[in-house]
């Protein structure tokens, strides 16, 4: 089996390739052209994937991989996924994580519409929850550049499948982390933090609105999910959850108490992480998933966080 992945350099595509290698998959990864190599996350793979550059807002790029290819299955999880910059650049944000998923379908429909198609989709479509907790039927209502161009994601991805009768399936994922979390994102800012304040390399932590609840998974459970979506026999959507919300201010507290830190000592309010429009509470229920995929999580949200302050030590420790 052949398996294409957008964004295979970052948190997602990464965790994603390593579990189809070890499920057998040929993986193909499509990367964009930049003056430095940007493959942290995949360095340990290098040798076990093909790369091959593309960039999602040149269609042409895509028909041309995808005729390279031939997948079985492509997962389209590159976007400009950072909610703060997609205020700073909406356009381009609505460019590739909007528009860019119809590029992927295009191509797709003309050079192998037999293909599995998987689409990032997000919790950010819920922003303003309209109840609690969110399931596929739950009405979306996002807050952000970023959460309106996955609606447009989400809802080209189902028109595609209902207009060509294309296998196009999207999952609907709530927040999930890991050691290889960006570092701008609140868990992996804030485990980094834990550990250079604890190493003595920094003092204080600036932070956004402690009081935002997330439902936080581990994104190694996440991209199971991904796949066993593609296995089944009809294409469908899915919320990808724990089914547990936990606010930032809790999320600091276990970070810092796992090195022996007392975060008040240390955090301080900032108004430029502070949103021109916040999402408040995002609580997923993932019983869809459970009974038709049989997904569970298996991380916890404490497991995860100390996993990530553990990792972060020893990232810490080998650049002193
Ligand atoms: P990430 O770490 O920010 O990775 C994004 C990837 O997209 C990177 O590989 C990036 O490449 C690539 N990319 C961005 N713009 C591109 C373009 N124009 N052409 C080609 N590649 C491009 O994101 P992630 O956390 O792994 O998330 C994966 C996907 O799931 C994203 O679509 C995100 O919006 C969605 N999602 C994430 C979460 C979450 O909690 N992590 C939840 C729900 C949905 P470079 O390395 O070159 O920048
Ligand atoms: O913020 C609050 C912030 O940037 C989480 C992306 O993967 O998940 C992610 O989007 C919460 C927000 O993630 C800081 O206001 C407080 O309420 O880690 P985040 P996000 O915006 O939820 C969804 C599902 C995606 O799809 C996205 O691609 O934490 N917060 N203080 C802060 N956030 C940040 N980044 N920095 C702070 O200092």
């Amino acid at each position: 089996m052949k398996a294409l992945i957008t964004g295979i350099t970052g948190q997602d595509g990464s965790y994603l390739a390593d579990f189809l290698l070890k499920k057998g998959y040929e993986v193909y990864g499509m990367v964009r052209r930049s003056s430095t190599e940007n493959f942290e996350r995949i360095t340990h793979i290098h040798d076990k994937i093909q790369l091959i550059q593309g960039d999602l807002l040149d269609e042409l790029s895509l028909i041309k991989m995808m005729e390279k290819v031939e997948p079985d299955e492509i997962y389209n999880l590159a976007a400009m996924s950072f909610v703060p910059t997609s205020w700073d650049q909406p356009i381009l944000t609505g460019e590739f994580t909007g528009i860019g998923v119809t590029r992927m379908l295009e191509a797709m429909k003309r050079v192998c519409p037999k293909a599995k198609f998987y689409q990032a989709s997000s919790s950010e479509m819920y922003g303003k929850v309209q109840e609690m907790p969110q399931t596929e039927k739950t009405p979306f209502y996002p807050r952000s550049p970023y959460g309106v161009s996955k609606v447009y994601g989400h809802y080209i991805t189902v028109n595609y499948r209902e207009s060509y009768n294309l296998f196009a399936s999207s999952g609907i994922l709530f927040n999930h982390e890991s050691p290889r979390r960006g570092l701008e994102f609140v868990t992996r800012k804030v485990t980094d933090a834990a550990a250079r304040i604890k190493l003595g390399l920094q003092k204080e932590l600036r932070m956004g609105n402690l009081d935002a609840k997330r439902d936080w998974g581990f994104a190694g459970d996440y991209v199971k999910a991904m796949w066993l979506m593609l296995q089944q026999d009809e294409p469908d959507d899915f919320v990808i959850s724990t089914g547990v919300a936990h606010s930032v201010e809790h999320l600091v507290e276990v970070a810092f108490e796992h090195v022996g830190l007392t975060w008040k000592d240390h955090v301080v309010t900032d108004q430029e992480f502070i949103r021109p429009a916040e999402v408040e509470h995002l609580l997923g229920d993932y019983k869809k998933a459970k009974d038709v995929l049989g997904w569970e999580p298996e991380v916890s949200f404490e497991e995860m966080v100390k996993m990530m302050v553990d990792a972060d030590m020893e990232h810490v420790k080998k650049q002193m």
